[in-house]
């Protein structure tokens, strides 16, 4: 399973070439550009299962490092500051992580 099974590799481009200067990343914006936030919730679940790489049920801090690289593999890390801005929007319940659930809501929103 990868990514282009259900975005549009030209999308994935576009979304990951706008926030190439660090810092820049803003996780809403790139969920319209990606088309994910138009996805359905059982696709959604398909594309965290990627991000979440050891198949945790969760997408942890050290998964959220490598998030563009999930979509583009030769895309920069997220910075600390970015990393700790998705994290606080993703992670309703404060355990540290993003669970699918969650995920789902922060797409969607
Ligand atoms: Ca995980």
């Amino acid at each position: 399973m990868s990514m282009s099974d259900f975005l549009s590799p030209l999308d994935i481009a576009a979304a990951v070439q706008d926030c190439q200067a660090p810092d820049s990343f803003d996780h809403g914006k790139f969920f319209q550009l990606t088309g994910m936030a138009q996805k359905s919730t059982n696709q959604l679940k398909n594309i965290f299962k990627i991000l979440d790489n050891d198949q945790s049920g969760f997408i942890e801090e050290d998964e959220l490092k490598f998030f563009l690289q999930r979509f583009q593999p030769g895309a920069r890390l997220l910075t600390a500051t970015e990393m700790g801005k998705f994290m606080a929007a993703g992670d309703h319940d404060g355990d540290g992580k993003v669970g699918a659930e969650e995920f789902q809501e922060m797409v969607q929103s």
